[in-house]
Protein backbone atom coordinates (compact mmCIF):
# COMPACT_ATOMS: atom_id res chain seq x y z
CA UNK A 1 0.00 0.00 0.00
CA UNK A 2 1.11 3.57 -1.06
CA UNK A 3 -0.51 6.22 1.05
CA UNK A 4 0.26 9.06 -0.53
CA UNK A 5 -1.87 11.23 -3.12
CA UNK A 6 -0.67 10.16 -6.56
CA UNK A 7 -0.83 13.12 -9.07
CA UNK A 8 -0.35 12.81 -12.73
CA UNK A 9 0.68 15.52 -15.32
CA UNK A 10 -1.19 14.83 -18.45
CA UNK A 11 -0.26 16.79 -21.77
CA UNK A 12 -3.52 16.97 -24.19
CA UNK A 13 -1.81 17.43 -27.43
CA UNK A 14 -2.66 18.09 -30.46
CA UNK A 15 -3.98 20.26 -34.06
CA UNK A 16 -5.73 23.31 -33.18
CA UNK A 17 -9.71 22.02 -33.15
CA UNK A 18 -8.96 18.31 -32.65
CA UNK A 19 -10.91 18.38 -30.03
CA UNK A 20 -8.61 19.25 -27.20
CA UNK A 21 -10.51 21.61 -25.13
CA UNK A 22 -13.90 19.55 -25.57
CA UNK A 23 -11.88 16.45 -24.56
CA UNK A 24 -10.72 17.80 -21.39
CA UNK A 25 -13.80 19.67 -20.39
CA UNK A 26 -15.58 15.99 -20.50
CA UNK A 27 -12.79 14.57 -18.52
CA UNK A 28 -12.51 16.97 -15.83
CA UNK A 29 -16.01 17.76 -15.42
CA UNK A 30 -18.45 15.74 -17.42
CA UNK A 31 -18.98 18.90 -19.07
CA UNK A 32 -19.99 19.76 -22.88
CA UNK A 33 -19.20 22.93 -23.61
CA UNK A 34 -15.23 23.53 -24.51
CA UNK A 35 -13.63 25.44 -21.54
CA UNK A 36 -12.95 28.64 -23.62
CA UNK A 37 -9.60 29.96 -22.72
CA UNK A 38 -8.57 27.52 -21.18
CA UNK A 39 -5.15 28.90 -19.25
CA UNK A 40 -2.58 25.96 -17.37
CA UNK A 41 -3.68 22.96 -15.59
CA UNK A 42 -6.66 21.55 -15.26
CA UNK A 43 -7.64 18.86 -12.03
CA UNK A 44 -9.46 15.98 -11.53
CA UNK A 45 -9.21 13.66 -8.86
CA UNK A 46 -10.75 10.07 -9.24
CA UNK A 47 -10.34 6.72 -8.08
CA UNK A 48 -8.07 4.51 -9.82
CA UNK A 49 -8.43 0.73 -9.95
CA UNK A 50 -6.14 -1.80 -10.76
CA UNK A 51 -6.24 -5.80 -9.83
CA UNK A 52 -8.63 -5.30 -7.74
CA UNK A 53 -7.26 -2.24 -5.40
CA UNK A 54 -8.29 1.22 -5.71
CA UNK A 55 -6.27 4.60 -5.71
CA UNK A 56 -7.34 7.76 -5.43
CA UNK A 57 -4.86 9.73 -7.93
CA UNK A 58 -5.18 12.93 -9.32
CA UNK A 59 -4.58 14.47 -12.54
CA UNK A 60 -3.49 17.83 -13.95
CA UNK A 61 -4.94 18.36 -17.76
CA UNK A 62 -2.33 20.79 -19.53
CA UNK A 63 -3.69 21.53 -23.39
CA UNK A 64 -1.02 21.58 -25.69
CA UNK A 65 -1.37 23.33 -29.79
CA UNK A 66 0.94 21.70 -32.38
CA UNK A 67 3.34 19.42 -31.91
CA UNK A 68 6.64 21.62 -31.92
CA UNK A 69 7.64 24.35 -29.60
CA UNK A 70 6.26 22.42 -26.52
CA UNK A 71 9.48 20.71 -25.29
CA UNK A 72 9.72 22.07 -21.60
CA UNK A 73 5.75 21.53 -21.02
CA UNK A 74 5.92 17.84 -21.86
CA UNK A 75 9.55 17.42 -20.02
CA UNK A 76 7.41 17.21 -16.65
CA UNK A 77 4.57 14.66 -18.59
CA UNK A 78 3.76 11.44 -16.49
CA UNK A 79 1.55 11.14 -19.71
CA UNK A 80 0.60 12.20 -23.17
CA UNK A 81 -2.70 12.12 -24.51
CA UNK A 82 -2.33 12.45 -28.72
CA UNK A 83 -6.03 14.13 -30.03
CA UNK A 84 -6.21 13.05 -34.06
CA UNK A 85 -9.06 14.50 -35.14
CA UNK A 86 -10.26 11.05 -37.06
CA UNK A 87 -12.28 13.63 -39.64
CA UNK A 88 -9.22 15.44 -40.63
CA UNK A 89 -6.09 13.88 -42.63
CA UNK A 90 -2.91 13.85 -40.56
CA UNK A 91 0.66 13.77 -41.07
CA UNK A 92 1.75 11.03 -39.83
CA UNK A 93 5.27 11.32 -41.19
CA UNK A 94 4.75 14.64 -38.13
CA UNK A 95 3.01 12.44 -35.83
CA UNK A 96 5.37 9.69 -35.57
CA UNK A 97 8.88 12.07 -35.57
CA UNK A 98 6.57 13.92 -32.55
CA UNK A 99 6.18 10.37 -30.50
CA UNK A 100 9.74 9.07 -30.71
CA UNK A 101 10.88 12.29 -29.82
CA UNK A 102 8.83 12.14 -26.43
CA UNK A 103 9.26 8.66 -25.98
CA UNK A 104 12.64 9.09 -24.64
CA UNK A 105 11.93 13.05 -23.03
CA UNK A 106 11.85 14.02 -19.93
CA UNK A 107 9.92 11.23 -17.93
CA UNK A 108 9.66 9.39 -21.01
CA UNK A 109 6.15 9.75 -20.29
CA UNK A 110 3.36 7.03 -21.37
CA UNK A 111 1.66 7.86 -25.31
CA UNK A 112 -2.09 7.75 -25.63
CA UNK A 113 -3.73 8.31 -28.86
CA UNK A 114 -7.47 9.37 -28.69
CA UNK A 115 -9.02 9.54 -31.93
CA UNK A 116 -11.45 12.15 -31.66
CA UNK A 117 -14.88 13.04 -33.23
CA UNK A 118 -15.96 9.62 -32.99
CA UNK A 119 -19.86 10.71 -33.86
CA UNK A 120 -18.95 11.99 -36.69
CA UNK A 121 -17.29 8.64 -38.12
CA UNK A 122 -19.35 8.36 -41.22
CA UNK A 123 -17.19 11.39 -42.38
CA UNK A 124 -13.82 9.40 -40.95
CA UNK A 125 -10.84 9.98 -42.98
CA UNK A 126 -8.76 8.31 -40.30
CA UNK A 127 -9.85 5.11 -38.66
CA UNK A 128 -8.58 3.04 -35.73
CA UNK A 129 -6.48 0.49 -38.41
CA UNK A 130 -3.94 3.54 -39.69
CA UNK A 131 -3.49 4.45 -36.38
CA UNK A 132 -2.54 1.14 -35.14
CA UNK A 133 0.85 1.21 -37.23
CA UNK A 134 2.12 3.93 -34.39
CA UNK A 135 2.18 1.11 -31.70
CA UNK A 136 5.23 0.13 -33.52
CA UNK A 137 6.46 3.68 -31.86
CA UNK A 138 5.38 3.40 -28.25
CA UNK A 139 2.25 4.14 -28.63
CA UNK A 140 0.55 2.27 -25.02
CA UNK A 141 -3.18 2.62 -25.77
CA UNK A 142 -5.35 4.07 -28.91
CA UNK A 143 -8.47 4.94 -28.06
CA UNK A 144 -11.24 6.08 -30.16
CA UNK A 145 -13.58 8.50 -28.20
CA UNK A 146 -15.78 11.45 -28.87
CA UNK A 147 -16.81 14.34 -26.08
CA UNK A 148 -20.46 14.07 -27.27
CA UNK A 149 -20.24 10.37 -26.33
CA UNK A 150 -19.72 11.00 -22.36
CA UNK A 151 -18.89 7.15 -22.22
CA UNK A 152 -16.32 6.56 -24.80
CA UNK A 153 -13.97 9.47 -22.57
CA UNK A 154 -14.48 7.98 -19.38
CA UNK A 155 -13.64 4.24 -19.99
CA UNK A 156 -10.38 6.43 -21.68
CA UNK A 157 -9.89 7.96 -18.59
CA UNK A 158 -10.30 4.81 -16.61
CA UNK A 159 -7.79 2.82 -18.88
CA UNK A 160 -5.16 5.67 -19.14
CA UNK A 161 -5.13 6.28 -15.14
CA UNK A 162 -4.83 1.80 -14.78
CA UNK A 163 -1.85 2.45 -17.28
CA UNK A 164 -0.36 5.01 -14.99
CA UNK A 165 -1.34 3.48 -11.79
CA UNK A 166 0.75 0.08 -13.37
CA UNK A 167 3.85 2.50 -14.39
CA UNK A 168 3.90 3.96 -11.38
CA UNK A 169 4.15 0.84 -9.31
CA UNK A 170 6.47 -0.54 -11.53
CA UNK A 171 8.61 2.62 -10.48
CA UNK A 172 8.26 1.95 -7.24
N1 LIG B 1 -18.97 16.38 -33.51
C1 LIG B 1 -18.01 16.62 -32.62
N2 LIG B 1 -17.44 17.82 -32.54
C2 LIG B 1 -16.46 18.02 -31.63
C3 LIG B 1 -16.03 16.99 -30.76
N3 LIG B 1 -15.03 17.48 -29.99
C4 LIG B 1 -14.86 18.76 -30.36
N4 LIG B 1 -15.73 19.09 -31.35
C5 LIG B 1 -15.85 20.39 -32.03
O1 LIG B 1 -14.64 20.68 -32.69
C6 LIG B 1 -14.30 22.06 -32.53
C7 LIG B 1 -12.95 22.19 -31.84
O2 LIG B 1 -13.05 21.67 -30.54
P1 LIG B 1 -12.06 22.09 -29.37
O3 LIG B 1 -12.34 21.19 -28.24
O4 LIG B 1 -12.15 23.56 -29.12
O5 LIG B 1 -10.65 21.76 -30.06
P2 LIG B 1 -9.18 22.23 -29.64
O6 LIG B 1 -8.83 23.39 -30.48
O7 LIG B 1 -8.31 21.04 -29.96
O8 LIG B 1 -9.18 22.54 -28.17
C8 LIG B 1 -15.44 22.68 -31.74
O9 LIG B 1 -16.35 23.24 -32.65
C9 LIG B 1 -16.06 21.51 -31.02
O10 LIG B 1 -17.42 21.70 -30.74
C10 LIG B 1 -16.66 15.71 -30.86
O11 LIG B 1 -16.36 14.74 -30.15
N5 LIG B 1 -17.65 15.58 -31.80
MG1 LIG C 1 -8.58 24.28 -27.21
Amino acid sequence: MISNRLTWKVSVIGQPGSGKSSLISRMAYDSDSAAGAMRGLVRKKLNAELNGETRNVEFLFQEIDGFSGSDNLIASANGVIIVVDITNPVDFDELTKFINFISNFGKKPLIFIAGSKLDRRYEAKIWEKDLEPLKKHGISKIYMVSSRQPETVKSMLNDVAASLLMRTMERK
